[in-house]
């Protein structure tokens, strides 16, 4: 998530001294990197090798200098639009089936899927009780290489989910668009946002790099990383669904199979489920006070292959070039 508040204000809201020390070594270091102009025209800093917003760039230095993981988290991780939306909600419902007394009481059904799977910020950087410690979730949009050390070195698992380019990017703009006309803010045209994604510049980005970061992780500690496409999640979603429980060590039983809780799930955390609900409709998102975001923002259509809609063949043709050409060698070849 984005803010074009000054950074100032995006730190303030806890209020704490050593909070605004924080903001001043930040801002001095912010300072020092090249910037350029993101895609609602504010400065999007270069930090380890990706670019950020001045929002997102203090928060992933208060992380890396404050945060301690539990050694029984799970981090969802993913570059923007990619499906975290989704996979926060199969994760959450994966794990809280045992607290269920019956499918109808998920939280997921009152809470949008990103009040229920936590972002690491500065806030559960510095106060680990923002959150419900009896959940092992977070979620991060950070690259792998710039994870803090703390998660690195933990025996921590981490999910990552990513998507074809260009239905990422597609997905990416609209977010955008949507924001800005409900601020009725001008956004930025279509075709110079893909100039700016196609030069690898995007909150996180580029995305190649973000992607082959988790890649090689993921071969490196395959135990650790789960490396999944939503292309693929979406082709057989149960198989999925039974993946993730058997990664995070909560495994289906064959009674379990037998009484259709795979498809239970599924069916709750499905688009068209989760899009109708009351919640996701009409509420806003409670991950950051800052920024009020409308939750329907989030679900948009969830089909494979929208970008043809939207992108020429040519620019399809081009940003595939490109991911072709970063991806090369690395042994991964994204669905399309
Ligand atoms: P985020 O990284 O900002 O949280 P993220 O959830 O990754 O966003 O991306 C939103 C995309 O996931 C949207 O894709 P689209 O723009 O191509 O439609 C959204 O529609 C899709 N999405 C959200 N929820 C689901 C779901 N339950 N199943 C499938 N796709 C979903």
């Amino acid at each position: 998530m984005e803010s074009s508040l000054p950074s100032f204000q995006v730190l303030g809201f806890g209020g704490s001294a050593e909070r605004k020390n924080d903001a001043e070594n930040y801002n001095e270091v912010m300072s020092t990197l090249p910037k350029v102009k993101g895609l609602r025209g504010d400065d999007y800093y270069l930090y380890q090798g990706f670019w950020y917003s001045a929002f997102f760039l203090e928060g992933l230095m208060s992380v890396q200098e404050h945060f301690t993981p539990q050694s029984t988290d799970i981090f969802v991780a993913s570059f923007p639009k990619t499906g975290t939306t989704w996979l926060k909600a199969l994760t959450f419902a994966i794990l809280t089936r045992f607290r269920l007394s019956g499918s109808t009481t998920s939280s997921l059904l009152t809470k949008m899927p990103h009040d229920c799977v936590p972002f690491l910020k500065y806030n559960l950087a510095q106060n680990p009780s923002n959150r419900d410690l009896a959940i092992p979730l977070l979620s991060t949009h950070v690259p792998y290489s710039s994870l803090p050390k703390s998660i690195i070195s933990s025996c921590c698992k981490i999910i990552y989910i990513c998507r074809d380019a260009k239905d990422a990017f597609v997905s990416l703009w609209y977010f955008h668009a949507n924001l800005q006309r409900s601020k009725n803010v001008e956004h930025l045209p279509l075709e110079e946002a893909f100039e700016l994604f196609c030069n690898g510049i995007a909150n996180h980005g580029p995305y190649w790099d973000h992607v082959l970061g988790y890649w090689r992780a993921s071969l490196e500690f395959p135990e650790k990383i789960l490396f999944l496409t939503y292309e693929e999640m979406k082709k057989d979603t149960a198989a999925h669904v039974k993946k993730l429980a058997e990664f995070m060590g909560c495994s289906f039983t064959l009674e379990e199979e037998e009484e259709g809780e795979v498809q239970k799930i599924i069916s709750m955390c499905s688009f068209e489920k989760l899009s109708n609900l009351e919640v996701n409709k009409n509420l806003k998102c409670l991950q950051d006070i800052s920024i009020p975001i409308p939750n329907s923002i989030y679900f948009r259509k969830g089909e494979i292959g929208d970008w043809e809609n939207h992108l020429t063949p040519e620019m399809g043709a081009r940003l595939d070039d490109i991911m072709e050409q970063k991806l090369k060698g690395s042994g991964l070849k994204l669905p399309r």
